[in-house]
């Protein structure tokens, strides 16, 4: 949103948080006992995610921007996520649909007066539209969360989207990208938020990765060739929960005789070979890639593929350049329900050559969520800081389930390492040898 008059940064936050509502609103389109139900101890009830959304937006851009009075102060307690476990959520007195979707309405409106009013500058809440861009980003890590529980809930389908596109080139396996300085994070993305910032000089050593996410098909030959039984390919924390969890495929695969179907989204269907392999936690991931004779990479390692142009030594916004994606550059924003053959987004592709980094998958990097030097809060602790050197693994690019305000080249996800109802997958890496690196 850079160069923009202030009239066009209003309409860009008023057509991003629009499309937003559209996403979300899609996603509660079902019965009203589906939206009320705990459809996984993992998830929320549909109807909880969507009066959050409106409470937080409630919070920063009514009561903080706009400086009016509250909406519905009685709720804050019952839509903050760090009071209510998701698991206990179902047992709250939750606003009904009806009552959620009239308060999340009454929310918005008093958004598009706020942001007729903010002069998008000033404090640096509202600089750039900031708190807009936040609260938008919110929205839409919502309408990705609440996407994972339709395709953990049972029944039929209700949620149907076009194919992705097919392949239409063929990618050696991998690419090397030399030793030496990158910039890691930005200090002018003006929606970034705090974990991404600030610019920083990074020297990485020369690496080999993969040129797409790690597909299906290759995934089973490590199924097959018995990766799930092979202790000596997980780490002892990864076999452990391998063991405990008994984990024998990807989440959401099945065998049927002897040919191995996926569900999703309600729709039971062969595997797609050469499509990127989605639904595994960070232990298969790593146990993936040990089978492979590889690792997975670091997040230092991806962001450099993604983003390092060695023609200007400049970091780019995007993997293809600074554009804002299309639907030529990546699978993001929910327009496929599915990850896209590796070979589809031949524009997608970064300066390095390496394909399909934004969208399709998220992508399992071998690194802790710790802040970039020189991390500052902003504007709360409780979006990233809370977080830093827990017990979770970074997770970069995006998914099919992503929208493009989520997944800009230095957004930075993280969860669990045994989480895999997210659209989580991965692609590996190695070190160079001693005569590839001269
Ligand atoms: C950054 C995706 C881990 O979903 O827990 C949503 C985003 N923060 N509401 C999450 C978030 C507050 C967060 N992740
Ligand atoms: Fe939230």
């Amino acid at each position: 949103s850079g160069g923009m008059t202030t009239e066009q940064l209003r309409e860009h936050v008023a057509t991003t948080l629009t499309r937003g509502r559209e996403r979300t609103a899609a996603l509660i389109e079902v019965e009203p006992d589906e939206l009320t139900a705990q459809h996984s101890t993992l998830m929320s009830p549909l109807v909880w995610d969507y009066a959050h959304i409106g409470n937080q937006e409630e919070l920063w851009l009514v009561r903080d921007v706009g400086g009016r009075d509250p909406v519905r102060q009685d709720i804050d307690q019952m839509y903050d996520a760090f009071l209510n476990t998701r698991a206990s959520r179902v047992a709250l007195p939750l606003l009904d649909p009806t009552e959620a979707r009239d308060y999340v309405r009454t929310v918005r409106d008093k958004v598009f007066e706020v942001l007729e009013r903010s002069p998008l500058a000033g404090r640096r809440l509202e600089e750039g539209g900031f708190a807009f861009g936040m609260v938008a980003q919110h929205e839409q890590q919502h309408a990705e969360t609440m996407l994972a529980t339709h395709q953990l809930r049972a029944g039929a389908a209700v949620l149907h989207a076009p194919r992705p596109p097919a392949a239409v080139v063929r990618l050696a396996p991998e690419v090397v990208v030399p030793a030496g300085e990158f910039v890691m994070g930005t200090s002018t993305e003006p929606w970034a938020l705090d974990n991404e910032r600030p610019a920083h000089t990074r020297n990485v050593d020369g690496f080999a990765i993969d040129t797409a996410p790690v597909t299906n098909g290759r995934w089973l030959q490590f199924l097959l060739d018995g990766g799930y039984d092979r202790p000596e390919l997980w780490t002892t924390v990864g076999w452990a929960h391998r063991v405990q969890a008994g984990l024998t495929a990807p989440e959401f695969w099945q065998l049927d005789g002897d040919a191995w179907s996926r569900r999703a989204f309600g729709v039971l269907e062969p595997l797609v070979d050469d499509e990127p392999v989605v639904h595994v936690c960070f232990h298969e991931a790593q146990a993936y890639a040990r089978w492979a004779g590889r690792r997975l990479p670091t997040e230092v390692e991806w962001e450099k593929a993604a983003r390092h142009d060695p023609a200007t030594g400049r970091s780019r916004r995007w993997p293809w350049g600074d554009e804002d994606p299309t639907a030529e550059h990546a699978n993001l924003g929910q327009r496929h329900l599915r990850p896209a053959p590796v070979g589809a987004y031949p524009a997608g592709a970064s300066a390095l050559g390496v394909h399909q980094l934004a969208g399709d998958v998220w992508e399992w990097c071998d690194s802790g969520f710790t802040p970039h030097p020189g991390f500052e809060v902003f504007p709360y602790e409780e979006y990233s800081k809370v977080f830093f050197g827990g017990d979770y693994a970074v997770l970069r690019g995006g998914s099919f389930g992503t929208d493009e305000v989520a997944a800009r080249g230095t957004f930075r996800n993280w969860d669990h390492p045994v989480r895999r109802q997210i659209f989580t997958g991965l692609r590996t890496a190695r070190d160079l040898t001693a005569a590839e690196r001269g």
